[in-house]
């Protein structure tokens, strides 16, 4: 291959060689005018590009690359409708906390409304979902402007950033290229830290003291503190309910008292608990009305001093606290549900959510795996099944409950960790919203493993009977997809590989088969029986009210 000409250096360049500066290696996006030359620049410098087929897609999966990194995952995209799509990633990193950095072109600044090409007033269009917004005064503040960026991402609660970069600025032609190096700010590489009031401290650990039942909640802020596996023999995911309601002191790491641990309130949580907030956003603590003693900083810091304090505090233990036993007994019950459930019926059998996904945790590996999962009952169930090691080794729909994240997500964790085995599990509606990303997938030579859990729908599925009557009479449910539609065909028509399964056999073998090919992307269908059309009820909704107009 001859030696390729690097064109002559223009703002691309200035674009692509910032980001090199502040450590960015990969980016995900769609490219177009006016941001071709910014992708080309980018892996002309040796960074690597993925190609997406929507921006979400890009989106959801640099906020996962960032969340996986600590540092932001940067998407680029078009301006106009591009960073419309762009948002959503945007927003669902805004929700999950997790630092990235979007990059869309925008028109010639001397074509700012008049009706430009993909004109929109993106840096306030991204305001709302960045912790910073901005369009470079000028070329020579790019540099400037990226860096800031970065670092705002990273720093204090991580989050998104969002950079405008004019048409006009992209193509500028620049005359010396070592001017392109003087403008560079330092790589930003620094740990801002801060640790708890020392007050606070001995207070926590006062209330810990006296604590007869207590709880640690780790959420996802604790990512990058490596705090515990579930396989801790006190690790009580499994009674979870139980454990909620029974807490007398709760101490929060990283864990916001939102929708998803009921706000902190009764009757989830016993109506005498008393909160110890461990987080990074003072903000944070204290929402929602309610009193917590806050222990604002860095999670790694404020647990070192809990634990270097000269008082000690005493490790629970199954045979001095009978709360300790009940949560176990509890865990044990569940765990033995569970499994009954699993074993359950024929190898013939029409398959349940349990059985499919006992049949795959007898097969895959139990070590160096990502689990990606997102759906409504796929995702929920699978959680209790598919345990994980460390930190940052399960990404599902997370904060916002996001549908479509999952291709995104997988593409991101097989980029970052490209010697483990990315297995998504995904409802067949979850998988609809970004199937078409197997292509990008194929195309970028990333292997995934995805299994597609399929009910004909959302949520309860359908039953192909229901289906025929109520499309004859045009009523099909609102939460109905077509029955077993061929999802493994689509990898097969992007170059991949797939699998119809119907029953534990067949499951097995296509889980086999795919195992075997380490480097393809394959879809195995796995048709599960509907779940007929009762009401429906998550743990964290409210109660039904009564009519009140
Ligand atoms: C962006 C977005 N759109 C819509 C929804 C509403 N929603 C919640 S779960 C879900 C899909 C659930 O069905 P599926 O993925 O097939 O999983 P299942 O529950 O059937 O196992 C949808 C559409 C959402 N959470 N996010
Ligand atoms: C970041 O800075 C620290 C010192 O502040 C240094 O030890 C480390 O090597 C730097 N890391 C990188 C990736 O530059
Ligand atoms: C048992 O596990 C299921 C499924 O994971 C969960 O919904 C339920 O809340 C658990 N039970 C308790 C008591 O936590
Ligand atoms: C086993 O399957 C049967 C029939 O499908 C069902 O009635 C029963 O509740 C199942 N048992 C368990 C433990 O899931
Ligand atoms: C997978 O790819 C790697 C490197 O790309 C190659 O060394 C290996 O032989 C391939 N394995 C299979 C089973 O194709
Ligand atoms: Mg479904």
């Amino acid at each position: 291959m001859s030696q390729t000409q690097l064109p002559p250096p223009s703002g691309a360049e200035l674009i692509a060689t910032s980001l090199k500066q502040q450590g960015v290696d990969t980016i995900f996006g769609i490219v177009g005018i006016p941001v071709v030359e910014i992708a080309d620049a980018c892996q002309a410098q040796g960074l690597r590009f993925i190609g997406f087929r929507n921006e979400q897609s890009a989106a959801y999966a640099a906020s996962a690359y960032g969340y996986l990194s600590g540092r932001p995952g940067v998407c680029l995209t078009v301006g106009g409708p591009g960073v419309v799509h762009g948002l959503a990633g945007l927003l669902n990193a805004q929700l999950n906390c997790w630092p990235m950095v979007m990059l869309s072109g925008s028109c010639d600044t001397d074509q700012v409304d008049m009706g430009a090409f993909q004109e929109l007033d993106q840096v306030e269009a991204c305001r709302s979902y960045c912790k910073y917004a901005a369009r470079p005064t000028s070329v020579d503040k790019i540099p400037f402007v990226i860096e800031k960026a970065i670092r705002t991402a990273m720093v204090g609660r991580p989050g998104p950033t969002y950079v405008d970069l004019p048409a006009d600025y992209i193509q500028y032609p620049i005359q010396e290229r070592s001017s392109i190096q003087s403008l560079q700010l330092p790589k930003f590489n620094s740990s801002i830290k801060s640790q708890a009031d020392p007050q606070s401290i001995q207070q926590a650990l006062d209330w810990l003291k006296q604590a007869k039942q207590p709880l640690i909640v780790i959420g996802k802020g604790a990512a990058y503190a490596r705090v515990v596996s579930d396989h801790h023999p006190l690790c009580v995911s499994a009674a979870r309910s139980k454990a909620l309601k029974e807490a007398d002191v709760v101490l929060l790491v990283g864990a916001r008292l939102n929708w998803i641990l009921h706000y902190g309130q009764s009757p989830k949580w016993s109506s005498n608990v008393r909160y110890i907030q461990i987080d990074i956003h003072p903000e944070e603590i204290g929402n929602n009305g309610v009193t917590t003693l806050p222990l604002a900083g860095d999670i790694q810091l404020v647990l070192q001093q809990l634990l270097h304090s000269k008082q000690q505090l005493v490790p629970l233990s199954r045979s001095a606290n009978p709360y300790v036993g009940g949560l176990l007994d509890k865990v044990k019950q569940n765990v033995t549900k569970s499994q009954a459930s699993g074993r359950n019926g024929s190898d013939s059998a029409v398959l349940t959510y349990q059985t499919a996904f006992t049949v795959i945790k007898d097969i895959l590996p139990t070590k160096d795996v990502v689990y990606v999962s997102e759906g409504a009952n796929t995702m929920d169930i699978a959680r209790s099944f598919f345990d994980v090691y460390e930190p940052r080794r399960r990404l599902d729909a997370g904060t916002g409950a996001t549908m479509g994240v999952g291709m995104g997500y997988a593409i991101a964790a097989q980029c970052y960790r490209p010697s483990d085995l990315v297995v998504s599990i995904v409802g067949d509606s979850a998988f609809g919203f970004s199937a078409m990303e197997l292509e990008t997938a194929i195309r970028s030579k990333i292997p995934l493993l995805i299994i597609v859990i399929n009910n004909n729908g959302i949520y309860h599925g359908l039953d192909p009977a229901d289906y025929d009557t109520s499309r004859d009479n045009n009523i099909l449910p609102s939460t109905s997809l077509s029955p077993e539609t061929r999802y493994d065909m689509i990898a097969e028509a992007c170059g991949g590989k797939g699998w119809l399964v119907k029953n534990r056999v067949e499951l097995a073998n296509a889980l086999t088969n795919a195992l075997a090919l380490r480097n393809e992307t394959c879809v195995i269908n796995v048709m599960i029986a509907p779940g007929g059309r009762k009401k429906l009820s998550f743990g964290w909704m409210n109660k039904a009210q009564k009519a009140k107009i």
